[in-house]
């Protein structure tokens, strides 16, 4: 899963890769203006931990999320392949909007988070509706010569996107079937993707207090409620002091400002809230590890994450849900209590589900 970080000049975007990534900025000097850097960043999943302290494991494997900085979005930039590419090539967009005051950093105008997310969704839905229209102008070249039901499928579906765009209302927005969604899904079209917009604040004393209220101060609470539109805060400030910290004093710092969660562990949690993603756990001796699969995936397609032969001698799961099994206190005690049962290939694997794949292979 890969989220792009995008943005006007100057408001964190590249705080908050260093702070979710732990890339020095040193690691990350090369390259031109516009090329995006890529980090990695660990899944934070205190279940998976928990999990470990049972089998002592030679090896502890977090889930991985990619993230890309982005170079400033603007027009210009959205006109360059290059740069447009690096936008349709992620799965979510997160956009990181200046909410802290700062006189010695220059923004555009005054403070207005409101404005920027307008402005850039505005820019983001104009390149698609360019791409409309050149792919419109085609198909319709096409069906003069010769008709065919999928070109026509084709055609209404691109129109129906051109007067959604030209009402300044980006894709993520518009009802699409599954059917339509693969018919467009070699556009990526950018508006299209699952937005996080992530309100960078200022450090305060009461922080806790204030991202709690930032979203609802800025007027971004309608915006987020959108469909495939989630809003967080963060300060970047405080999140790279914390990326600097152990855990024991990270824990102590935030609850100094009446905080529970990093803005890192926030920030992921939404973006997989966001892409209806969820976890599910192997375990053992040589490895306890987190995967990552989408909501509603079946146990036999889950075990192909794992590996492509468990998918295809698949016959059950041994499964049970992470809490249940640290409350059993091994697998032995889980099985006694009938809390570790065996499931089929249809069964829909729920978040936080610890499973054995049973194969013949
Ligand atoms: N006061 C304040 N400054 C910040 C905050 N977040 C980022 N900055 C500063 O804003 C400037 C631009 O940050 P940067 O992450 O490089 O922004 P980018 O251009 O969007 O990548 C840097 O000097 C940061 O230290 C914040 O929460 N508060
Ligand atoms: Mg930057």
């Amino acid at each position: 899963m890969k989220t792009g970080i995008i943005g006007l000049p100057q408001v964190g975007k590249t705080s908050l890769f260093v702070m979710l990534t732990r890339q020095s900025v040193a690691q990350r000097a090369h390259g031109g203006p516009r090329e995006a850097h890529l980090g990695v960043a660990k899944v934070p999943d205190d279940r998976l931990d928990r999990l470990a302290t049972l089998y002592n494991p030679k090896k502890l494997v977090h889930a991985t999320v990619e993230y890309a900085d982005v170079a400033a979005v603007s027009k210009e930039a959205l006109n360059e392949t290059a740069f447009a590419a690096n936008l349709r090539n992620v799965d979510a967009l997160a956009h990181v909007v200046r909410a802290f005051e700062d006189d010695s950093i220059p923004h555009v105008g005054p403070i207005d988070p409101l404005r920027d997310i307008k402005n850039i969704d505005f820019d983001l839905i104009f390149n698609d509706l360019s791409q409309v229209e050149k792919r419109l102008e085609r198909v319709e070249k096409d069906l003069k010569k010769m008709k065919s039901a999928e070109i026509e499928r084709e055609h209404e579906l691109l129109k129906r996107a051109k007067v959604h765009l030209e009402t300044e209302r980006p894709l993520r927005e518009m009802e699409m079937t599954p059917e339509d969604k693969k018919r467009v899904r070699g556009f990526m079209f950018i508006s299209e993707k699952p937005m996080l917009y992530v309100l960078n604040v200022r450090e305060s004393a009461e922080l806790g207090k204030d991202m709690e209220e930032a979203v609802a101060k800025y007027g971004v609470t309608e915006a987020a409620a959108r469909p495939n539109t989630a809003a967080l805060t963060v300060c970047a400030k405080v999140e790279a002091e914390l990326a600097e910290m152990s855990d024991e004093d990270a824990a102590e710092f935030l609850a100094s400002y009446g905080l529970r969660e990093s803005g890192l562990v926030r920030l992921i949690h939404k973006t997989y809230e966001l892409l209806g993603l969820v976890s599910f756990f192997t375990v053992g001796e040589d490895e306890c590890r987190a995967w990552t699969i989408e909501r509603g995936t079946k146990a036999v397609n889950a075990a192909g994450v794992i590996h492509t032969d468990l998918e295809h001698h698949f016959i059950r799961a041994e499964t049970i849900h992470w809490d249940q099994l640290l409350d059993a206190g091994s697998e032995a005690e889980a099985r006694a209590r009938g809390t570790l049962r065996l499931e089929g290939r249809e069964y829909v694997v729920k978040d936080g589900d610890v499973m054995h794949i049973r194969h013949s292979g």
